[in-house]
């Protein structure tokens, strides 16, 4: 048995067989992520896939213990439960793996799959990405996420390129996460706004960088 098979069969005892689905496809895109963007570091995120929703399954009642255990600091006012696995499943993850399977990069890729924040790793994003495209998402907002990353990619010549149609996507996943959140009265998080505020920044430097060459 290999690492990935390894980890697999121990995700498919945490998960739900919809849940197992999602994150099968959560790896395979982010594997398929990987090979565009950084083809050497492809295998690990489809072991971050895998790792990435490890606790969802999770009750509040354990969430927040969890939350305790690890001493995880809640704002018990503003609780916002579907933001606790990506904070509980990171601590969950390195305990049960170990530090050489979920290393730093993949442990802050888990910590911020659910909002993204500013300055994300390439790494980080592609499983933040990935998360939100997998096919098995059939959510209008997904569907369109995915066929403006893909159509807009298809055009694309060098990494460069490649990377700039990846800060637009980020951008409109920022903005169809938090127009959603509006429209159903939602709070939402500051990591979300601080990563759109810092990629709009990007997409602005970017294209300065462009026009001045
Ligand atoms: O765990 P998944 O379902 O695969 O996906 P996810 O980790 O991206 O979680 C998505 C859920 O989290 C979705 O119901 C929207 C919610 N969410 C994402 N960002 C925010 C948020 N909820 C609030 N209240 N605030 C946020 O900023
Ligand atoms: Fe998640
Ligand atoms: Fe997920």
């Amino acid at each position: 048995m290999n690492e990935f098979e390894f980890i697999v069969d121990i995700i498919k005892k945490h998960q739900t067989e919809k849940r197992y689905t999602h994150t099968l496809g959560v790896s395979e895109e982010a594997y398929k992520l990987g090979k565009i963007f950084i083809p050497e570091k492809a295998d690990k995120l489809k072991i971050a896939g895998l790792l990435h929703d490890i606790t969802k399954d999770f009750s509040l009642e354990k969430q927040l213990s969890l939350c305790d255990e690890y001493r995880i600091t809640l704002d018990k006012d503003n609780l916002v439960p579907k933001l606790l696995h990506s904070k509980t499943g990171c601590e969950y993850a390195k305990r049960l793996f170990g530090s050489d399977i979920v290393d730093e990069e993949i442990y802050n890729a888990i910590l911020f799959h659910t909002t993204g924040r500013e300055n994300m790793t390439l790494f980080e994003s592609l499983v933040y990405l990935a998360d939100y495209i997998e096919p098995g998402r059939t959510f209008d907002d997904c569907v369109l996420l995915r066929d403006y990353f893909y159509e807009l990619l298809d055009g694309a010549e060098n990494l460069e390129a490649r990377k700039y149609i990846l800060i637009n996507t980020l951008i409109f996943s920022f903005n169809l996460t938090i127009q959603n959140l509006i429209d159903e009265g939602k709070s939402i998080d500051f990591d979300t706004i601080r990563a759109r505020n810092y990629y709009l920044k990007l997409k602005k430097e970017s294209e300065r960088g462009t026009l001045n060459e």
